[in-house]
C-alpha cells in the first residue's frame, strides 16, 4: 500500500503554513516518529478597515487553497497517498455566516478594542464569578462572548470560529471543534457542551454549531475543492486541536505528567496540564484559564504578553529605518547584566498593536526604572549596529517574559496543587536561547526546549491516531514528536 501522508495547516497570528507530515520508520519496538515538510508558507496580520481590526479570512482561505495544491504535487510525487487534512489558528475569533452560508464582511481580529464598552453589560447580565464556575476561562478583554455582545445583529446569522470556518469552506460542514469552544466563555467546562445559561444572560442568540472534537471528521473535501487542489475527494478533513494551544500542548515531548509547559509564540501560553477544571475562586481571581485540551485534558493556563512584544518592537523600528537582525538584537540583550527593569507582559497595555518600545519605556518609568534613552543611544551608535536603546528594550522584554513565567507558573502550581519537575518550552520563543536561560533561572527548573513546530506537530499526531498509523493516549502521541529537546539548566544548580 502507498505511504501515508497527512497535511497541517497551521495559522498563527502573524504566519501561516502548510505543511505534508508523514510518520517515519520504527526501531527496536519504538513506533515512527513524525517528518514534516513546509510546503507552503505564507504571512498572516489584521487589517484596518474603517478603524476596526479584521482578519483576511478570504485570502487565508486561497492561502490553503495554494498549500493544498502544493501538498498534493508533493505527495503525488512520492507516491503517497494523502488521508487527511487538519486546520489550526489562533482561538476567540469567528466569522459570521448568512442564509445562504456566505461570510458576512471580515470576522474582527481579537486586537480590536470594541469589546471595552460592553464588557461591563455582560457583567451585568452575568457575574463574572458566574461566568467562570461555568467555563473557566481567564478574564480577557477579547474573549468571544464580549465580541458576540458587542455585534449589532444577529438575528439569522451562524458564526463558525476561524479553523472551522477553513474546514466549512473545505467541507461543506458547519462543527465547532471543542477546544477552541472551551476558549469563547460560552461553553461549559464540566459539562463539555454550549452553556444556553450564558447565551441567554447577555441575549444573544445559540449561534454556534454543534461540536466536534479532536479526532473526528468534519467530512471530505466538497468536489469543486478536489478539483481545485488536485486531492482526492475521499480525503477527510479531521478535527484536531483547532486552537494552536491544544495542538501545541498535544506535542509537548513530556515522558511523564509531572511537567509545566509554555507554548511561546506571539503569545506565552504558561501552564499546567489537569484530568479536572480548577473552577475555585482563588483560581479566577489569579486569572488562570481552563481550557480543554486534546483527549479531553484540561489546559490550566494564563497567557503572558509573549513575542508579540518583541514583533512590535521590531515593526517599529523597521518603520524608523532602524531594523536590525534578531540573532543581533538578541546578542546584545544578552551581553547586558541580569537584573534590569521588567514589565508586567500579562497587562492588557500591550495588547493593541503600535509603539510598542515608548509603551514599554513608559510602564518602566512609570514603575521608577529607567531604559536607556532612544536620541542618546542612536547618536553614539554606529549606522547598522544595534544601539543601547534596542539592546536595553530586547532586554528587558526577556527578563520581563522569564519574570511572567515563573510567576505564572508558582501560582498555577499552588492552585492546582500539582509541583512539575521539568518545563518545556516549545514554539518558536523554544529556539530563543537567552530567552530558555533566563526561564530556567527564573523558575528554578531545568527547561526543555523544542520542538518550534509544536502546534504543527500537534496537529498532525491527532491526524496520525484518526488514521489509525498511531494509537493510544497523550504519552504515545508524544513519543512520536520529531526532536529531543535541549535542555538549560538553572543557574546555580
Ligand atoms: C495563541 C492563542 C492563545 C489565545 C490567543 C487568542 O496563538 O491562540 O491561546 O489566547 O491566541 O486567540
Amino acid at each position: 500500500a502507498p505511504g501515508a501522508a497527512m497535511i497541517a495547516v497551521d495559522i498563527g497570528a502573524s504566519s501561516g503554513r502548510v505543511i505534508v507530515g508523514r510518520l517515519g520508520p520504527g526501531g527496536a519496538g519504538r513506533p515512527g516518529r513524525l517528518e514534516m515538510e513546509i510546503v507552503h508558507r505564507f504571512p498572516n496580520g489584521v487589517t484596518e478597515i474603517d478603524g476596526t481590526l479584521h482578519w483576511d479570512a478570504r485570502s487565508l482561505q486561497r492561502e490553503v487553497t495554494d498549500g493544498l495544491k502544493a501538498a498534493a504535487a508533493v505527495v503525488r510525487e512520492s507516491g503517497e497517498r494523502v488521508v487527511s487534512i487538519g486546520i489550526d489558528t489562533w482561538a476567540v475569533d469567528y466569522g459570521l455566516l448568512d442564509a445562504d452560508g456566505e461570510l458576512v464582511g471580515p470576522p474582527h481580529a481579537y486586537r480590536d478594542g470594541r469589546t471595552e464598552p460592553v464588557i461591563d453589560r455582560v457583567h451585568a447580565a452575568i457575574a463574572p464569578e458566574r461566568l467562570y464556575a461555568i467555563g473557566g476561562l481567564q478574564f480577557l478583554p477579547f474573549n468571544t462572548v464580549y465580541q458576540l455582545a458587542a455585534e449589532p445583529d444577529l438575528a439569522g446569522l451562524r458564526a463558525l470560529m476561524i479553523p472551522d470556518l477553513l474546514a466549512y469552506w473545505l467541507t461543506g460542514a458547519e462543527r465547532t471543534e471543542e477546544t477552541n469552544a472551551s476558549t469563547t466563555a460560552l461553553f461549559d467546562a464540566r459539562e463539555v457542551a454550549w452553556s444556553a445559561e450564558v447565551f441567554e444572560a447577555i441575549g444573544v442568540p445559540q449561534v454556534f454549531a454543534d461540536l466536534i472534537a479532536p479526532g473526528e471528521a468534519y467530512g471530505t473535501l466538497l468536489p469543486e475543492v478536489a478539483a481545485e487542489t488536485g486531492l482526492d475527494p475521499d480525503v477527510r478533513v479531521v478535527a484536531v486541536g483547532s486552537h494552536d494551544t491544544a495542538s501545541a500542548v498535544a506535542a509537548v515531548p513530556a515522558e511523564d505528567r509531572e511537567f509545566a509547559y509554555v507554548s511561546s509564540g506571539t503569545w506565552s501560553l504558561v501552564g499546567l496540564e489537569l484530568d479536572e477544571p480548577v473552577l475555585t475562586e482563588a483560581s479566577r481571581r489569579a486569572n488562570f484559564t481552563n481550557e480543554r485540551g486534546v483527549d479531553g485534558t484540561i489546559r490550566y493556563l494564563q497567557n503572558v504578553g509573549g513575542l508579540w512584544l518583541l514583533q512590535e518592537c521590531t515593526r517599529t523600528w523597521a518603520e524608523e529605518g532602524r531594523e536590525r537582525p534578531l540573532a543581533d538584537l538578541l546578542a546584545a540583550a544578552a551581553a547586558l547584566p541580569a537584573g534590569g527593569p521588567v514589565v508586567d507582559a500579562n497587562s492588557p497595555e500591550f495588547i493593541a498593536p503600535g509603539g510598542m518600545p515608548a509603551r514599554l519605556r513608559a510602564a518602566v518609568e512609570s514603575d521608577g526604572g529607567t531604559l536607556a534613552a532612544a536620541g542618546a543611544a542612536a547618536a553614539s551608535a554606529d549606522a547598522g549596529a544595534v544601539d543601547a536603546e534596542q539592546a536595553a528594550t530586547v532586554r528587558c522584554i526577556m527578563d520581563s517574559l522569564a519574570a511572567g513565567y515563573a510567576a505564572s507558573l508558582r501560582q498555577a502550581s499552588e492552585l492546582s496543587g500539582k509541583r512539575p519537575e521539568v518545563l518545556h518550552i516549545v514554539g518558536g520563543g523554544s529556539q530563543n536561547a537567552l530567552l530558555c536561560q533566563l526561564t530556567a533561572d527564573a523558575t528554578g527548573l531545568p527547561v526543555l526546549a523544542g520542538p518550534v513546530e509544536a502546534t504543527a506537530q500537534g496537529n498532525l499526531l491527532v491526524q496520525a491516531r484518526a488514521a489509525g498509523l498511531l494509537t493510544g493516549g497523550l504519552a504515545e502521541l508524544r513519543a512520536a514528536v520529531a526532536a529531543d529537546p535541549v535542555r538549560y539548566e538553572p543557574a546555580g544548580s
